[in-house]
């Protein structure tokens, strides 16, 4: 039986919500602090998937400014009703709280609009469009006990279709099978005249769960479906390679199929780098509801292909290296900076090849807009490898590949020592600490920087006139989220820090791929 491989969607791609229009099929995931922000897929078999554009691609729709990397744009739900394509999400800022933000469009490829302000608490916005034509709007938010841990409640209002404006009353529908355990990420469907609420449990590392409730009427009451959890690897153990799962959100094929994509990760030894990834989940309606994945109850690395959908040759991400001369007139929408654009500090030369790096004084631990682009790592055994040419003026003024986890990372750049002399230092560094790893003198200030990872860790090498020098490697925890904290997976990129005199460096090319 021919299968496609698990993740669908590799690489720092949480919180996956889809939808289809006829044939084509839509996929948004959270970005956090990252731009331009909530990434739109599209596909045609649910197997390979195609960056279309982002929702939010303008600084006049929100300011990500000042948010820690992981706060930001979180879990949003994109629909599609009458020619319209919908999608909530919430702009998440910390200890100021949240915000839920509704924008649409005709083309999911853009522009979109810019956010309306839904009058919402909470997180992980959603809508439902009903049969009447009627359009509700569900999130989670704390529960009135006190002793519920996190989001604890999903509730619903309606949403007025003509002012983008929630309006009637608020219904409470329903606290989780497990009574508060982080019940977040609703979604409603509605099946043979049933409404089925399927919502996360558990949090989203190792306890993640799917659950439901059913009703006969759309604000309930809603009854906990006592088969849930009805997906959750929570029990599987170290053999099993994907974990996490949960966060599904279910879509019907034109062939009659019901598909769900999910969260999951990829652990190496209990802890995951990649982020949370994109799964395809086959899902079977019965008269007592949903059944996921009804062959085997997991999500798995190689599952059957969906039916009727033929996919073309893997498009989704690499199965060899890429190098990117930046030849085009802009980045792809691959390439990320954080919290806004950096066209001014990185940008492509025109009608020529190379990338311009302007050195800024922003450090990458910043909350502000570092000069940095960073693509998603997408595979463990990964080699990202940069030619650049950069002189440094002082030792102050550094430029070259940066790995990101969060507020870790480490950085292989084309400095200066004292007395002039190039050289490529080696450092880790985390909010509030700095280590030089290694430092070596290069024979000239147009290198090749190269970073290796695998399952042990990153190790980092570089290229000058006299042959390639490795210098040092860093332990794969140090990137991982339970040791870096926070939602987002690892970046690969491009940076260059320095005062206002340092510059700018060229890199000629970036080449990324899976290593064998
Ligand atoms: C997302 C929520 C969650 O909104 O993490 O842990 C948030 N649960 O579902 C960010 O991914």
């Amino acid at each position: 039986m021919p299968t496609f491989a698990n993740p669908v969607l590799a690489g720092s791609h949480p919180d996956p919500s889809i939808c289809r229009a006829g044939e084509d099929f839509y996929l948004v995931t959270s970005s956090f602090a990252y731009y331009p922000g909530l990434p739109v897929f599209h596909s045609r078999d649910l197997v390979n998937w195609r960056p279309l554009g982002h929702v939010v691609h303008r600084p006049s729709q929100l300011s990500l400014n000042g948010l820690g990397i992981s706060d930001g744009l979180w879990a949003a739900t994109i629909r599609h009703h009458e020619g319209t394509f919908y999608v909530v999400v919430t702009l998440a800022s910390g200890r100021r709280g949240s915000t839920t933000l509704l924008f649409t469009a005709h083309d999911p490829a853009g522009p979109w609009s810019e956010p309306t302000v839904l009058d919402a608490e909470g997180i992980d916005p959603s809508l439902f469009f009903d049969d009447d034509g009627r359009c509700w709007f569900t999130a989670c938010r704390d529960a009135a006990e006190p002793e519920v841990t996190g989001p604890g409640e999903l509730w619903m209002r309606e949403l007025d279709l003509e002012t983008l404006a929630l309006t009637g009353p608020t219904h409470a529908l329903w606290y989780g099978a497990m009574r508060g355990a982080w019940v977040e990420a609703p979604h409603l469907y509605k099946r043979d005249g049933v409404y089925h609420l399927i919502a996360a449990e558990g949090g989203t590392e190792h306890h993640h769960a799917v659950t439901a409730a059913r009703s006969d009427t759309v604000t309930g009451p809603y009854a906990t479906d006592p088969r849930s959890p009805l997906l959750t690897h929570r029990h599987r153990g170290a053999a099993e390679p994907i974990h996490n799962v949960g966060h599904v959100d279910l879509v019907d094929t034109p062939a009659g199929e019901t598909w769900a994509v999910a969260l999951g990760v990829r652990p190496v030894d209990g802890t995951h780098t990649l982020g949370r990834e994109v799964f395809l989940v086959p899902v079977e309606w019965t008269a007592r509801g949903p059944v996921f994945a009804p062959d085997t109850g997991r999500v798995r690395p190689a599952e059957r292909l969906p039916a009727g959908l033929t996919p073309p040759a893997r498009v989704t991400h690499p199965t060899a290296p890429v190098r990117d001369d930046f030849s085009g007139a802009a980045l792809g929408p691959e390439w990320n900076s954080l919290r806004g654009p950096v066209d001014h500090l990185v940008s492509p030369r025109p009608g020529e090849q190379g990338l311009t790096v302007r050195l800024s004084p922003e450090p990458l631990t910043s909350t502000g807009t570092p000069a940095f682009v960073g693509r998603r790592q997408q595979h463990l055994r990964m080699r990202a490898r940069t030619r650049i040419r950069f002189t440094a003026a002082t030792p102050a003024h550094e430029a070259g590949l940066a790995v990101v986890q969060d507020h870790h990372h480490a950085t292989l750049a084309l400095t200066t020592d004292a007395s002039g002399t190039p050289h490529v230092v080696l450092t880790a560094r985390q909010t509030d600490s700095e280590t030089r790893l290694a430092a070596i003198p290069v024979t000239n200030d147009d290198v090749v920087l190269t970073v290796d990872s695998d399952e042990s860790g990153y190790t980092f090498h570089v290229e000058d006139g006299t042959g390639t020098t490795t210098l040092g490697s860093i332990d794969r925890p140090f990137f991982s989220t339970e040791l870096a904290g926070g939602f987002v997976g690892v970046y690969v990129g491009l940076y260059g820090i320095g005062d206002a005199e340092a510059g700018e460096a060229h890199v000629h090319w970036f080449e990324y791929g899976p290593a064998c």
